[in-house]
């Protein structure tokens, strides 16, 4: 017997979707799709502009991948430590990245660079900004994997006050619209264990930024 569930799609703020266990019907694919990516570009801790390397370890999937060295932040069709083009992105990632943004009313999201974060316990990501992309107009996914994580979404200017939001594995996030430049950060993460991923956290996030 099939039992239907409701979607659990929350407006957060304007144009801030969260849309709870969304991952789940795509689960078994995107893990297998996500284990093949990380095994053909390895994770690796970026360095920032100002020298010190970045806590999170990451890595990119797509024709674009976000990029941090001594000379900025950008976005590059290959990969720095292989300068070979980043793994293709997986139908599984496509499909999911395309129907969570229709979902919140973002039709014909197409994103062409996924980046993948890898959260350890007290791994951070401060706020910020993003805005290394070319159009302000396309919405941003973000995939919620692993042990969890307080997400902070805040205004405008680094000093306003941001909310806290605990994101689950499973959890998918859409902002876009008026939403789209708010600062955002990830609190340090607590320890905890996931079935599958063990202490980490894996953040799939999905931008059209070329
Ligand atoms: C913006 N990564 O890599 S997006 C990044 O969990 C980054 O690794 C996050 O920020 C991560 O640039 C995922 C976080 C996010 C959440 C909610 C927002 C950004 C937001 C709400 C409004 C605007
Ligand atoms: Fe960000």
């Amino acid at each position: 017997m099939h039992l239907f569930e409701p979607l659990k799609k929350l407006e957060i703020l304007k144009d801030v979707y969260l849309l709870s266990e969304f991952v789940t019907p795509f689960e078994n694919q995107l893990l297998n799709d996500l284990h093949v990516v990380i095994q053909t570009a390895p994770l690796r801790q970026m360095m920032t502009p100002s020298g010190f390397p970045m806590s999170v370890t990451t890595v990119n999937c797509g024709q674009l991948g976000w990029i941090s060295d001594k000379k900025g932040y950008r976005y590059s069709s290959v990969d720095p430590l292989s300068n070979k083009p980043w793994p293709a992105m997986p139908e599984s990632f496509k499909q999911l990245a395309q129907h969570a943004a229709s979902t919140a009313g973002f039709a014909d999201f197409e994103a062409d660079a996924c980046l993948i974060n890898c959260y350890q316990p007290n791994t951070k990501m401060g706020l910020h900004q993003d805005k290394d992309e070319q159009d302000f107009t396309q919405p941003i996914v973000s995939v919620s994997l692993g042990v969890p994580a307080m997400f902070q979404i805040g205004g405008f200017k680094r000093s306003d006050k941001a909310l806290k939001l605990p994101l689950y594995h499973g959890d998918v996030l859409v902002w876009g619209g008026e939403s789209r430049l708010r600062f955002h950060g990830v609190l340090p993460i607590k320890a905890a264990v996931h079935p599958a991923f063990g202490e980490r956290r894996i953040n799939l996030t999905f931008r059209k930024a070329g």
